[in-house]
């Protein structure tokens, strides 16, 4: 008998460890297999117990330990029913409406388990990749239309050809693990979950573009999956999967995990760069672009996590299937994450061109609260509030962009209508002024000024002066500054103020 307890962060925060030490207990003498896998992304059915049975895996949750001896007593062993069943996991809307291939063996394998692994389709990219010229590797990933998963949308495949051109003795591969967006979570389930997966991206990526050495810069915050990387490294060494001769194909590729040290910016692509090499994460000027002087000058592809592990799958299958899915420039899928104030958070993978609506309300079932949704700030702390009416957007880069919003990196936060969007906006700029590397007069100024316009405005000062001064300010700031951070900023300030303009006729905001 298998039974399945995650060990993934979110479910551990939630007492995993506990369920999985009292379904030990219980077991008492019942020969049972406790695998602990990652998390299948139900947030709100955490801790999801699963049993595999011969109708397939049946899911129990949100399971407390003091509900385990109940549930075994009841035949949890043979997959019976019981209030917290869920069901057949497979069969469920969340997971059958999902079309995984970042995060295929997420929550379904043993994340350290090479068996698993690659029983559940892991190495076949790598395989046939090492078989074909670096290239035609590139070519692959530029034909399946693959976009930087960390914000930006970048191909992946242009950024790989610019690194496999730059001639060089030394080039290195970056993972971008910083994940500092809010309501994001994918990277660190992909790490806790599918180590190998990504492991596996990044040596495609040292393959295709003559690189030899590659770094995961983590966050500091996640220190499981750092430890769920650094074990899956070794053992990827201990298999050949990585070192002197990869596969017995000749490459070399060695990979190492760097933790960062709290900070937004450090997520800015140069910044993580400057972290890397023992540096304050200060944003670099571009150009020269990283592809060209990256890591200690070097030629350097830096990728998100999702970015990269979504490769594997790429070339395992061919370009066609992945272009294949998707809507207009944005192919493949994104992995979503619902978040905020919603019912049914989680991770849900699905092809680009699924609305926001259809995400929010048919799977995320609207808000926690039970209160009408009012806005959902999609793409992380310097992405846009959208609306309720805008909830009928596809999933499209251009699409968001169209609208004065943007995807970014998938996350989802939404906010019901007891939200202050004025105390949004000045929030934003009050991230900024924090988090700000102060680098350009733009953004480490001008974030501060703008939580002041924004108080002289919510406190009734001269507003339509001032309402001036504050688009000034954001014009000023999208234009003027280095990079994104002060760039996007004004983003969440100007939506909150194009959509919710009554919110700013108030004092609410105006707190502190
Ligand atoms: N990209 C990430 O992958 N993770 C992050 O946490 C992250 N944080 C960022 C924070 C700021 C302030 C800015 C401006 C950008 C951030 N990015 C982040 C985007 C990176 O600069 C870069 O575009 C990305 O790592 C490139 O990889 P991709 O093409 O695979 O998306």
């Amino acid at each position: 008998i298998t039974v399945y307890v995650p060990r993934d962060s979110a479910a551990v925060s939630v007492g995993a460890n506990e369920v999985a030490a009292a379904i030990q207990r219980e077991a008492d003498g019942t020969p049972i297999r406790l695998v602990r896998n990652g998390s299948r992304g139900m947030l709100w059915l955490e801790p999801f117990v699963e049993v595999e049975t011969e109708r397939g895996r049946v899911g129990y949750g949100p399971v407390t330990p003091e509900a385990v001896p109940g549930l075994v007593a009841g035949g949890l062993f043979e997959g019976a029913p019981h209030e917290l069943c869920q069901g057949v996991v497979d069969e469920l809307p969340w997971m059958r409406d999902q079309q995984r291939l970042c995060f295929a063996r997420v929550g379904v394998i043993d994340p350290l388990s090479t068996t698993d692994y690659e029983a559940g389709g892991g190495l076949a990219g790598l395989r046939r990749a090492l078989e074909l010229d670096p290239a035609d590797v590139v070519t692959e990933v530029t034909d399946s239309g693959l976009r930087g998963r960390g914000g930006a949308g970048f191909p992946a495949g242009i950024k790989w050809n610019t690194v496999l051109k730059t001639d060089g003795p030394l080039k290195f591969v970056c993972c971008n693990a910083d994940e500092g967006d809010s309501g994001t979570f994918a990277d660190r389930m992909l790490m806790e979950g599918d180590p190998f997966c990504l492991i596996e991206g990044m040596t495609i990526a040292a393959h295709a573009v003559g690189a030899s050495e590659g770094y995961v810069y983590v966050r500091s915050e996640y220190p499981d999956a750092v430890n769920t990387l650094r074990r899956a490294i070794d053992i990827a060494y201990a298999h050949g999967w990585l070192g002197e001769n990869v596969l017995g194909s000749g490459l070399s590729f060695d990979l190492f995990v760097r933790m960062g040290a709290g900070a937004y910016i450090c997520g800015e692509e140069t910044s993580m760069l400057e972290s890397l090499e023992g540096k304050r994460g200060m944003v670099r000027s571009k150009p020269p672009i990283p592809a060209i002087t990256g890591l200690f000058g070097k030629p350097t592809v830096v990728n998100n996590v999702l970015t990269l592990a979504s490769v594997p799958t790429i070339l395992a299958e061919g370009p066609e299937r992945y272009a294949g899915l998707g809507v207009e420039r944005s192919r493949g899928t994104q992995v979503f994450q619902l978040a905020g104030n919603i019912a049914r958070g989680g991770v849900f993978e699905t092809a680009f061109g699924i609305s926001l609506g259809t995400l929010v309300n048919d799977y995320g079932g609207g808000t926690r609260s039970g209160r009408p949704v009012k806005a959902a700030q999609v793409g992380g702390p310097l992405g846009s509030y959208v609306p309720t009416s805008q909830f009928d957007l596809p999933t499209d880069y251009e699409a968001f962009a169209a609208a004065d919003a943007m995807l970014g990196h998938g996350g989802v936060v939404v906010f019901d209508d007891t939200v202050d969007m004025a105390a949004m906006a000045r929030f934003a700029m009050e991230f900024c002024a924090e988090e700000s590397c102060g680098k350009c007069t733009p953004c480490r100024v001008g974030a501060v000024r703008g939580v002041e316009v924004i108080d002289k405005i919510t406190g009734g000062q001269d507003r339509d002066g001032n309402l001036a001064v504050l688009n000034d300010l954001c014009e000023l700031m999208t234009d003027g500054s280095l990079c994104a951070m002060g760039g996007l900023t004004p983003n969440p300030v100007r939506s909150a103020l194009a959509h919710f303009p009554d919110d700013f006729m108030t004092n609410s905001a105006n707190h502190e």
